[in-house]
């Protein structure tokens, strides 16, 4: 449903683009990525969307991160992409200028909710991927206040995928096993 082309102009951009960069794990970042699309795809076949939406909705989730952690720009994303991959992962960035981190979550809300929701979407399997367990530096309510935030995500986004909502419900409730570890 989804062309090869299309996939590996978005992922060679994010290998690119994300470069040397780890996730907490230790491994190149693209495995985040790539787990991210995995479940987008999922999502795509089990809600049986269209594939114009499937087709935004995985490139967007390969490029998520790129304005947030990466060199590249709303304009790079612009002329790569488009305005409608630019604008969405704009709304997935959260604006690092605010200093409380639950209002820069608040405000990406915001935005994302003025997004289709095939981009929303990403940011369902964005939190789905990152329910793993914490790294070992988390203390307890770091680990706790990853799970509120993640229910308060998935409050906010429900209404865009029923079978993301249902996998992210499910990671939060079982997250229970690290908070008091
Ligand atoms: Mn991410």
């Amino acid at each position: 449903m989804f062309t090869q082309e299309k996939y590996l102009k978005a992922l060679n951009f994010a290998a690119k683009a994300h470069g040397e960069q780890k996730t907490p794990y230790g491994v190149p970042y693209l495995t985040h990525l790539a787990s991210v699309a995995m479940e987008i795809i999922h999502a795509c076949e089990q809600s049986q969307l269209k594939i114009e939406k499937a087709d935004l909705a995985i490139t967007v989730a390969l490029l998520h991160d790129t304005i947030e952690d990466t060199d590249v720009t709303y304009d790079d994303l612009y002329s790569e992409f488009g305005a409608e991959v630019a604008e969405a992962v704009e709304a997935l960035t959260k604006d690092k200028t605010i200093e409380s981190k639950k209002d820069q979550m608040a405000l990406s809300i915001n935005n994302l909710l003025t997004q289709p929701y095939e981009v929303q979407m990403v940011k369902l399997a964005d939190r789905i991927t990152n329910m793993q367990k914490p790294p070992e530096s988390w203390d307890s309510l770091k680990v706790l206040n990853y799970q509120k935030e993640a229910k308060f995500i998935l409050s906010c986004l429900k209404n865009s995928n029923l079978y993301l909502s249902k996998r992210l419900e499910d990671k939060i409730n079982e997250y229970v096993v690290y908070i008091n570890r």
